[in-house]
């Protein structure tokens, strides 16, 4: 091959505005983590360097999503922003009836009340924190039923988010498929890695489940990911292009729940989505209670219309090759300084298996939370703990939950920083890992009821 056929690939945008970030010392940083109670989230954001907390409504929006918002109209009921959402809705993925959030956990609580009854099972591949929590609040059981190669954080299997079917089908068969509203399906699965779901998977769990009359809902807050995935690596998808493999995700599907807050690229909203008439009836009344008239369920107009344009943004192939190579760069970078990280690389963010990093910390000292510490005091890189502390509390119990995977999210924003921050991310994670063997662990000294890695404080130990 001549240097002349080398083809590299770049961003399929240029930037038009910036915004300016603040340096600090790590003197103000270790101070800053010290006040924060050494929670990332409690950390001022003009203190931070490179926000990488959250690929959640931290999107930079296109012109058009700009210029969408000021045609924002903000009519009480029927906005024609809501019927161009529902009009994306259909086209992009295919439902029939679609009820506004404020994001996603509103569409979660919504689902899980019109859903779940009181003994009710909810099967799942691997929980996230605010849809089991909203599972729990209705009265049902979350049950983890994802393959067991998500747990092991070296296993290259190419589609970790996958249900095992033999699981499933113990779980149908223990508590009968009439104690089983639905099978929550998320694509992809955030906990694991931000590790997808294979097309074939999903259509074996649809015949399992109509075997059993019972209904699949998505959380499809990553499908585009998804999709770019199942487009990389499955037998047959190689030519279609992601909005079409995305549309093939939703109609194995009864429903879902979404945070436009990630693929569609927008700061704020999300959405319930359902295909039974019945069920939508309910989920429309309940959502006046709860986030607002079915038109706009706690958004505005000009949030719907930014989020419209965004779905078909997210859905296109040169986006998706660019959001998802971004993060795998990162993720190549840390593998060859032999950063211990979830393999494959996911979708939205690299993790950090703080158990391998920190192998002289007992899983109760939390070493993920200190080491996302410990990266902002490095170089100003705000991370998120993915670990026991988010897992919180079985609540007949009250032990802790002690999960497999203990990690640290760097999770990437979409379309807002560099190539050079990357490099800069990758420096300071070495850093770091040359010093781990006199990294302490922490304790816990506050302690909220629910979601409590949000607003949780520690001490050094
Ligand atoms: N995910 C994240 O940072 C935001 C807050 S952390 C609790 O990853 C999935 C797969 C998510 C998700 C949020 C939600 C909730 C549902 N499913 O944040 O309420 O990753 O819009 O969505 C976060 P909302």
């Amino acid at each position: 091959m001549s240097k002349l056929d080398k083809r590299s690939w770049a961003e399929p945008f240029k930037i038009k505005m910036v915004e300016l970030l603040k340096m600090t010392t790590e003197e103000q940083r270790e101070k800053a983590i010290k006040e924060a109670g050494y929670n990332t989230f409690l950390l001022k954001s003009e203190d931070v360097y490179i926000d990488l907390l959250t690929d959640s409504g931290t999107s930079a929006m296109s012109d058009r999503q700009w210029s969408g918002m000021m045609m924002g109209d903000e009519a009480y009921a029927g906005s024609r922003n809501f019927y161009n959402l529902d009009a994306a809705m259909k086209k992009y993925y295919g439902y029939k009836y679609l009820i506004p959030t404020h994001q996603g956990r509103g569409a979660e609580n919504i689902l899980s009340q019109v859903m779940i009854k009181k003994g009710d099972i909810v099967p799942g591949n691997m929980y996230f924190t605010t849809t089991r929590l909203h599972q729990e609040l209705a009265g049902g059981t979350f049950v983890d039923v994802i393959i067991d190669e998500a747990h092991d954080s070296e296993n290259p299997h190419p589609f970790k988010g996958n249900i095992d079917l033999n699981k499933l089908e113990a779980v149908i068969k223990k508590y009968g498929a009439n104690k089983i509203p639905y099978v929550c399906v998320a694509v992809t699965v955030n906990l694991a890695g931000g590790q997808p779901v294979s097309m074939a998977n999903l259509k074996e769990v649809r015949k399992l489940t109509q075997k059993h009359d019972i209904k699949i809902m998505l959380d499809m807050t990553r499908i585009a990911e998804n999709a770019y995935f199942i487009q990389q690596r499955e037998k047959g998808y190689a030519r279609k292009s992601i909005a079409a493999i995305v549309k093939e995700i939703c109609s194995n599907t009864d429903g879902a729940t979404f945070s436009g807050k990630k693929d569609a690229l927008v700061n704020i909203g999300g959405f319930l989505v359902l295909n039974d008439k019945d069920a939508y009836e309910e989920a429309s009344n309940l959502v006046v209670v709860y986030e607002g008239l079915h038109t706009y369920g706690g958004m505005a107009g000009r949030d719907m219309e930014a989020m419209a344009i965004g779905i078909e943004e997210s859905v296109q192939d040169e986006h998706m090759k660019a959001r998802v190579g971004q993060v795998l760069y990162l993720g190549e970078m840390m593998k060859k300084a032999e950063i211990p990280i979830v393999q494959p690389t996911g979708g939205h963010g690299v993790f950090i298996d703080a158990k391998k990093f920190l192998p002289h910390l007992k899983q109760d000292q939390f070493p993920a939370q200190v080491l996302a510490a410990e990266l902002y005091a490095d170089a100003g890189i705000r991370t998120m703990e993915r670990g026991i502390v988010s897992a919180g509390r079985n609540a007949k119990t009250g032990d802790h939950y002690f999960p497999k995977l203990e990690l640290v999210r760097l999770t990437i924003p979409r379309r807002v920083y560099t190539q050079a921050h990357m490099d800069v991310i990758a420096e300071s994670v070495e850093r770091v890992y040359e010093r781990r063997t006199k990294i302490k662990g922490l304790k816990m000294i506050y302690e909220p009821k629910y979601l409590r890695f949000f607003q949780a404080r520690f001490s050094k130990l």
